[in-house]
């Protein structure tokens, strides 16, 4: 837990947040800022910065079997959807809590900017 962390307060239900799914290590709530018509994060419960510092695979693999569970509720597998992550400044990351984008709802355009 790290206190000036806000993904971190979300897990420790300081700061609320809507929780759409969780499993042991991995939390999923919606971005509060949209880019899709839906758009769902997915952290682990534990502080990690970013997908540069993640070293725990079992880790990693729950957040992304979550990711898939939120895509599948909210359902997006017909149409397909996209799993992002955002690494550093330069990876456009502006909250240092790893978290994976769970986007879909629309179509996507590739490169993204
Ligand atoms: O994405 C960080 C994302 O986190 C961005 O899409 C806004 C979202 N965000 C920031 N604060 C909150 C809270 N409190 N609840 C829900 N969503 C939030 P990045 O990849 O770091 O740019």
């Amino acid at each position: 837990m790290n206190e000036s962390c806000i993904f971190c307060r979300i897990v420790a239900g300081s700061t609320p947040a809507t929780i759409v799914a969780h499993n042991e290590q991995a939390l999923a709530f919606r971005d509060l800022h949209p880019k899709a018509p839906v758009h769902v994060l997915v952290i682990p419960r534990r502080h990690v910065t970013s997908l540069a510092e993640a070293t725990d695979a079992a880790e990693l693999g729950a957040m992304m079997v979550l990711a898939a569970d939120v895509a599948s509720a909210e359902g997006l597998v017909a149409g397909g959807y996209r799993v992002v992550t955002n690494i550093g400044a330069d990876g456009g990351q502006t909250v240092p809590h790893l978290h994976l984008h769970v986007l879909g709802g629309r179509s996507m355009a590739w490169p993204p900017g």
